[in-house]
């Protein structure tokens, strides 16, 4: 089923489920290609969460600050492919939320260990903010958290589960959000990590 939890924001429980052993072979095999690393912020600090990327662009942070960029500063080379079982579940699963031309260029692949967070950020590194951002969440839940178009909105608290797809237009596009740490836990599909995939129109 799909609920609006703000304004332009459609979840989809469960929506990744079907395809969850396939989604984490495609994850495995881009980090093959492009390992997951902890980046530095612009401030100097190390992100909790491991990053890597696929698809014709990918984000980054270090001490130059954050952008899009078409090649792994890790090997120097194109970040790999797309996954087509990863567009496909982004392709459509923005159709269903009234986006149906929805044609990603980048997916960030976040994992979480326990301890890992992320703060309350906006994502605005991309092009054209008519484009949705859909997120994907497998393994262990966490807690996420949205608040508003100012910083200063309290944020609301939503647990995002394994197999849990949100598509953000409209006006929570712009919304400062984050998690909180992960708890400690097992997941028979991926162990002690949370997965966060967010896929763009970046370029
Ligand atoms: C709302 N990731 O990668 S997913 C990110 O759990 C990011 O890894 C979090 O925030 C994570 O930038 C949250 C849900 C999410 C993703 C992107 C959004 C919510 C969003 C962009 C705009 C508004
Ligand atoms: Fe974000």
């Amino acid at each position: 089923y799909s609920e609006r939890i703000v304004e332009g924001a459609v979840v989809l429980r469960g929506r990744a489920c079907d395809s969850d052993r396939d989604l984490l072979d495609a994850i495995a095999m881009v980090a093959r290609t492009a390992p997951f690393r902890h980046m530095l912020t612009p401030s100097g600090h190390t992100m909790s969460a491991a990053m890597t990327c696929c698809g014709q662009l990918g984000w980054v942070t270090d001490e130059r600050g954050y952008r899009y960029q078409s090649e792994d500063p890790l090997t120097g080379r194109a970040w790999p492919d797309m996954p087509p079982p990863l567009f496909k579940l982004a392709n459509q699963a923005a159709r269903e939320a009234g986006y149906p031309d929805f044609m990603p260029d980048a997916c960030l692949i976040n994992r979480y260990e326990p301890g890992a967070r992320m703060g309350l950020h906006q994502d605005k590194d991309e092009q054209d903010f008519s484009q949705p951002i859909v997120s994907v969440s497998l393994g262990l839940p966490q807690v996420f958290q949205f608040g508003g178009a100012k910083r200063n909105q309290r944020p609301e608290n939503i647990p995002l589960g394994h197999g849990d797809v949100v598509v953000w237009g409209g006006p929570s596009r712009r919304f400062y959000h984050g998690v909180l740490r992960l708890k400690e836990g097992e997941h028979p599909l991926t162990g002690r990590y949370r997965y966060n995939l967010t896929f763009r129109k970046a370029g």
